[in-house]
């Protein structure tokens, strides 16, 4: 006989998010890939404070989120992510390896998919990022598609990011989005961005314009039983962007080395961010952090949104 699955797993929550649980305030999941696979030390930990500031002053409260030796952490004490961020050789989790990361005491960092899960397990229901893993180009011969889609599909938290980073094939991205239900709006514009640039060249499956119509959208959902979460595309401010045709340029070559060093796998995305970041000496960061603030900004609106 099968036992029906209900988690029961431990939980560590920081004081700040322990007290917003309990009073019902609005609650911002972060992940922590970002801040260990993503950027370089110190730009990651200035990035996950200011991020986390920015959404204190909306009146939400964050929650980074990762496995620190076994136990998995929703919201980290300062210390906390301040060790995380120098910590070299933390696991990158996803789906596949989070309970891995717990089940053997490690030190994971959450992606996407697996920040969604843990979200999900302490209710919250808004989550800011910077990309999401997608389909990688090229992915009809290496089936390199991320985890972060499949979890899209299935688990009920709304993302906030900033489109798709154009080192992925951003048609087949959205391609296998739309397969699995998965809605994609982007915020303010009818253009789907492409992380660093405000246009990917598409056009987006759909536009909202404030965090009160997101957050109708996703009531409309549940009262309807649609399962799954919801893929918002929050343009990178116009002042930070690296234009499209300029990005290429970087990307191709970024993935030219990739492919010269053999690199494959959950290597790949942290391989092409810290190339890209080596090629445009430092410029792709200040875009990723200044993406990453406005994302949490909007996040923690449609957190407050959710809540009234
Ligand atoms: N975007 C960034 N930095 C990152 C990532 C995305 O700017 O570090 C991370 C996210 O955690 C995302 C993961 O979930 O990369 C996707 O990895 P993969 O393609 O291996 O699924
Ligand atoms: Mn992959």
């Amino acid at each position: 006989m099968t036992k029906a699955l209900s988690p029961s797993l431990p939980i560590a929550y920081s004081k700040e998010v322990a007290a917003a649980r309990q009073r019902g305030a609005p609650i911002v999941a972060l992940e922590s890939t970002i801040i260990t696979h993503g950027m370089p030390y110190p730009g990651n930990i200035d990035m996950a404070n200011s991020v986390e500031a920015i959404i204190r002053a909306q009146s939400a409260v964050p929650a980074t989120i990762a496995v620190l030796r076994g136990t998995l952490h929703v919201g980290l004490e300062a210390e906390e992510l301040e060790q995380l961020a120098q910590t070299t050789d933390a696991l990158k989790v996803s789906r596949a390896d989070i309970a891995f990361a717990i089940a053997e005491r490690r030190t994971g960092a959450t992606t996407v998919a697996a920040t969604m899960i843990a979200a999900a397990l302490a209710g919250i229901r808004v989550f800011a990022t910077g990309g999401i893993g997608g389909v990688h180009r090229g992915a009809e011969e290496s089936f390199d598609i991320s985890a972060d889609l499949e979890e899209l599909a299935r688990t009920p938290v709304i993302v906030v990011c900033a489109g798709a980073k154009a080192i992925l094939d951003i048609p087949k991205t959205l391609e296998v989005l739309e397969t699995r239900g998965v809605p994609v709006v982007t915020y303010g514009s009818k253009d789907f961005p492409a992380f660093w640039s405000r246009v990917s060249g598409l056009e987006s499956p759909l536009m909202l314009s404030s965090p009160a119509a997101i957050a109708n959208f996703q009531a409309v959902r549940e009262q309807m039983g649609i399962d799954g979460g919801m893929l918002i595309a929050n343009p990178v401010p116009e002042a930070d962007e690296i234009p499209r045709d300029e990005m290429e340029v970087f990307i191709a070559r970024a993935l030219e080395n990739a492919e010269k060093d053999d690199i494959s796998g959950k290597a790949v995305t942290p391989y092409l961010l810290a190339d890209i970041f080596k090629l445009t000496q430092g410029r792709s960061l200040k875009t990723n952090i200044a993406l990453v603030e406005n994302n949490a900004r909007l996040a923690a609106e449609i957190a407050v949104s959710l809540a009234v």
